[in-house]
Formats: structure tokens, C-alpha cells, sequence
């Protein structure tokens, strides 16, 4: 059995710090499968060179695994100063001048492109997709020394009972809470819709495959038990799943009475008012919402397969619920124009009580219909590099303009957010003031807590 040094290289702080959960979850199956392992947090470790050599050579590992979670940070007006994989470049080299082993990467940023990125960061081989089982099928092979592709991307998915548990570290348990407050952990993998930018169904397969609710529950007693976690973010691509899944496990939750709030990304269509209730006893603190478009055209653009009038309707059931929502919606997709600008900003007025992040364009991602369009349209050429980010713009719409129109509808609303820099900064202040957790609900102010507090003060 090899010894196995994991690397979460990620440095990204926006919009908080986030505890390396794929890393989590490969070593606990490399555990699992008998391997000796080391956790070594790029960020926690303050991206020291030196500390990184010092647990390098103490380990000695056989195996370097490398884990990309993000390539960028997909916001067009600041991705320049955001794109990551030079630091991961230079970790990888620095690697090398320690040890001889193999260097493995995977993640979900790196499985967007990986072959681009195997190539341009300089590692041996790369794992597409979930981890779990592929890692240990690369590692034996490579220590039987049989031959083995450079890149793994064996397509049968595992089934929700086979998914790694995070194999979790006090140290960083402590740093991401004490920095976000938010644990993490995923219920469920896949997602059926084909929302026509999303890069999650190519990620984690259009099949809904849930953990047994007993397994997350476990995970979470051992996160209240061990880390007295509060706060938990289920990473799922959708939580409201139409399977139900969702359903079970928050009666699991209710059962339990597991003193946590957790918050999760919702479709926001679809969901009954008992069923947010029931949510809500579970312990629902916030959702995140893919809105995604703010009218009936772009949203057709996007391929969402819900109207506006839903939106509105599921925000005003959140809001009787008293359950925080921020929408995320962009500007610029397949079929905007200055009209559905100007439309989109109206509608976003019917949004009550909650938060609004927009965004202007769209990162093209491969394997998409964003991307299949934007060849089609003449934005890009087939085959072009998307490793520095590129972003899609309708042609029919004026970015200065549109970004301006944007500013200028949200101007003096704490609770309406452009550009996405803006909300960094506004969460950064809150964080220094003391405040935890996915800050932007602190926007909100529902009508029975107070009167309406949604201006600039
Ligand atoms: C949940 C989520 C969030 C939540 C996280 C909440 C939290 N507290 O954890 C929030 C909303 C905060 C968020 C924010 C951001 N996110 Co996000 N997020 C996700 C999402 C949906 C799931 C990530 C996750 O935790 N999965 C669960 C774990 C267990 O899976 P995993 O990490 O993929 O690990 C598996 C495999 O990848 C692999 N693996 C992982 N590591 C390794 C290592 C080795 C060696 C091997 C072999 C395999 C391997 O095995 C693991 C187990 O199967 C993904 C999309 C997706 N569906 O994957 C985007 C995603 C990762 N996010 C993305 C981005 C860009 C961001 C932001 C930069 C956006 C922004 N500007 O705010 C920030 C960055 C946050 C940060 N500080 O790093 C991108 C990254 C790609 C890119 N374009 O760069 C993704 C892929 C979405 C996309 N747009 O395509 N995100
Ligand atoms: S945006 Fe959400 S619903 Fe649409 S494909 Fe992506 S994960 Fe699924």
C-alpha cells in the first residue's frame, strides 16, 4: 500500500474560504482501501514553500495527489486577477524538487479541462470526475507497474452508497470555521436539468444519486459531536431534486433534532409550501437560488425551463416562510438585449426581501450548449482554449451600457449586489465586524422583524 500526499491547491477566498472537501473525500477512500495519507491545505499552510517542503520530506510520499477546485473566478470584470492555475503551476514544480513520485491531479476545476491543464501545470496524470474509486485504480496500477492511461475518465458513476466519506482535519476543520463559519458536505450527486452555461451535469452526471440519509446524518453527528459544527452548506448541485430525496433526508434531519442550520443551492421552482416548512424544521437557514435570468426570454435562453412568474411566486413563499433567498442572475446571456435589460431590472423589483447578485456574461465552459452556441454564433472558434476564461456576451446587447443600466437600478440597495467585487467587499466588512456564515442574509430584513431596511445606511 502507498503513501499518499494530498494538496488542496485552491486559494480562492471569495465569497469565503471553503473547506477542501474533495480532498476530504479522496482521503478517506484512500484510506479506506488501506493507503497511507497526508492532508496538506495550500491556504491553511499561508502558501509557505517552506512548510510544504518540511511535510514533504517528513512524509516522503510514493504518490503526490493534486486537487483544482477552481480554475477562476468566472466573474468577467475581475477573472484576471483571479485565475489560479500559475500558483498551481509553481506548486506542482515545487513538488518535483522534492520528491520523485508521480504527480496526480483531479477536481472539478481541473476535470473541466484536463487535458490543457495536465499539460500547462506539468503533473503526470489526472482523475475526471469523482474521485473515489479511480484514484485507487490508478495507484494500484501504477505501483503494479501496468500500464495505465494518463488520464482516467472511466464514466460509470458510483451509486450514493459507494460515495466517499470526507476523511475531515482538526486544523483545518478549525481555520475554515473560525474564517467562514460554514462546514460543508454533500448529499447527493447529479443533476437532470441542462441549463445551457452549466457545467455540473458533465461534472457529477445527469442522474440523481443520493447518500442514504442515514450516512449524512452520520457525518453531520460527528461534525456537531467532534467540531461542534452550527452550520452546514450541502454542496449538492440541486438540492430540491424531484426524486425527493431532498424530502428524506429532512425528515431524517427533523427526527435527529440535530442542533445545525444549513443553507444549500435550490431550483426555484417546483417546491411546495409544506415541503419548505418542513425544510425549515429540518433546520433550512438560506437557499442559494440559480435563477439565473430575470425574464422570460433569457430565461428560455439559458434553457431553464421555468418563467419568471415561478421565480416571483417561490420568493414570496420564502418570504412568508421567513427563509433568506439571493438570487444569482447574469446579464448578457443568449437572447439579451437592451430591452430584456431593462425588462430583467423591472422584474427583479418584484423580488421582495431578499438578495440579488448579478453578474455580467457568462464563462464559456466546454461540453456545453452555451459553448456549442457560441461557436455557432461566431463568438468563438472550435477548439479555442478556454483555460484563460472567456465569457459570452449576446451580440445583441451593449456591455458598457448594460453594465451601466445594472448599476444604476441597484444603486442604494444593500440587498442588490453589482458588480460581484462589490458584494466582496461588503462581506468582507461584515466579516470584520465579526459576522459569520454566508453573511449576505444579514441583508435581508423581513417585514415582521423590522420595517423594511434595504437601503445603503
Ligand atoms: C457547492 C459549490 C460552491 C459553494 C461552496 C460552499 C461550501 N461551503 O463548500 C459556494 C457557493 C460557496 C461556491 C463558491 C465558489 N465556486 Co463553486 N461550486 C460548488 C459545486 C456545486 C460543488 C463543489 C463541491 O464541494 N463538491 C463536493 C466535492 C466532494 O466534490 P469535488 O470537490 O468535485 O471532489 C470530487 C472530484 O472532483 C474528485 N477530486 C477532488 N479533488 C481531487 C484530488 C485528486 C488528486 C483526485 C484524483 C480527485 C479529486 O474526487 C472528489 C470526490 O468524488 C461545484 C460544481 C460541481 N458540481 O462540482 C462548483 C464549482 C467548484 N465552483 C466554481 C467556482 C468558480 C466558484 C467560485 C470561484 C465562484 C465565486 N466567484 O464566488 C467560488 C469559490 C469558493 C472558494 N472559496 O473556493 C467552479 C470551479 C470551476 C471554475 N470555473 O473555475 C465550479 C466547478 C462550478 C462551475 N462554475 O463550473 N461554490
Ligand atoms: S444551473 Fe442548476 S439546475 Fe441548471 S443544470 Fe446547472 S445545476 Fe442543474
Amino acid at each position: 500500500m502507498g503513501k499518499i500526499f494530498l494538496i488542496s491547491s485552491n486559494i480562492c477566498t471569495e465569497p469565503y474560504p471553503v473547506y477542501p472537501l474533495g480532498m476530504a473525500v479522496i482521503a478517506g477512500s484512500l484510506k479506506a482501501a488501506g493507503h497511507q495519507i497526508y492532508q496538506f491545505d495550500w491556504l491553511v499552510a499561508n502558501r509557505s514553500f517552506f512548510s510544504l517542503e518540511k511535510k514533504l520530506k517528513e512524509f516522503s510520499p510514493d504518490f503526490v495527489g493534486v486537487s483544482i477546485r477552481n480554475i477562476d473566478n468566472v466573474d468577467s470584470l475581475t477573472c484576471d486577477e483571479n485565475w489560479y492555475l500559475t500558483e498551481v503551476q509553481n506548486l506542482v514544480r515545487h513538488v518535483r524538487e522534492i520528491t520523485s513520485g508521480p504527480i496526480i491531479l483531479g477536481g472539478p476545476g481541473f476535470s473541466l479541462l484536463p487535458e490543457e491543464i495536465l499539460e500547462y501545470v506539468g503533473a503526470d496524470y489526472g482523475v475526471v470526475g469523482e474521485g473515489e474509486e479511480k484514484i485507487c485504480y490508478l495507484i494500484d496500477r501504477l505501483e503494479k507497474k501496468l500500464p495505465v492511461d494518463r488520464i482516467i475518465r472511466k464514466n460509470n458513476f458510483l451509486s450514493g452508497i459507494q460515495f466517499g466519506r470526507p476523511c475531515l482535519e482538526d486544523e483545518y476543520v478549525n481555520f475554515y470555521v473560525s474564517e467562514s463559519g460554514l462546514a460543508n458536505l454533500q448529499t447527493k450527486r447529479g443533476c437532470p436539468y441542462n441549463c445551457a452555461y452549466c457545467s455540473y451535469p458533465f461534472l457529477e452526471g445527469k442522474k440523481i444519486r443520493a447518500r442514504p440519509a442515514e450516512a449524512v446524518i452520520s457525518d453531520l453527528e460527528r461534525m456537531v459531536r467532534d467540531y461542534k459544527i452550527t452550520h452546514v452548506f450541502f454542496t449538492d448541485s440541486v438540492f430540491n431534486d424531484h426524486e425527493g430525496h431532498f424530502l428524506l433526508l429532512a425528515e431524517e434531519l427533523v427526527r435527529k433534532k440535530l442542533p445545525l442550520r444549513w443553507c444549500a443551492f435550490f431550483r426555484p421552482s417546483g417546491l411546495k409550501e409544506k415541503d419548505l416548512i418542513l425544510l425549515k424544521r429540518a433546520g433550512l437557514h438560506a437557499m442559494e437560488l440559480g435563477t439565473d435570468a430575470s425574464t422570460d426570454r433569457t430565461l428560455k435562453g439559458l434553457n431553464k425551463n421555468f418563467v419568471f412568474e415561478e421565480v416571483v411566486k417561490f420568493n414570496n413563499m420564502c418570504v412568508k416562510q421567513e427563509i433568506p433567498c439571493a438570487h444569482f442572475i447574469i446579464f448578457g446571456g443568449p437572447g439579451e438585449t437592451d430591452t430584456t435589460v431593462e425588462d430583467g431590472l423591472k422584474n427583479i423589483e418584484k423580488l421582495k426581501y431578499c438578495v440579488v447578485f448579478a453578474f455580467s456574461g457568462i464563462r464559456i465552459l466546454p461540453e456545453t450548449e452555451l459553448y456549442k452556441r457560441a461557436v455557432r454564433e461566431g463568438i468563438i472558434q472550435d477548439n479555442i482554449s478556454l483555460l484563460k476564461p472567456v465569457f459570452y456576451f449576446s451580440p445583441h446587447v451593449n456591455i458598457q451600457t448594460m453594465n451601466e443600466k445594472i448599476k444604476q437600478a441597484f444603486r442604494g440597495r444593500r440587498d442588490r449586489i453589482f458588480p460581484p467585487s462589490k458584494g466582496q467587499a461588503k462581506m468582507a466588512v461584515l466579516h470584520r465586524f465579526g459576522f459569520r456564515g454566508i453573511l449576505w442574509d444579514t441583508l435581508i430584513s423581513f417585514p415582521s422583524r423590522k420595517s423594511l431596511v434595504c437601503h445603503e445606511e
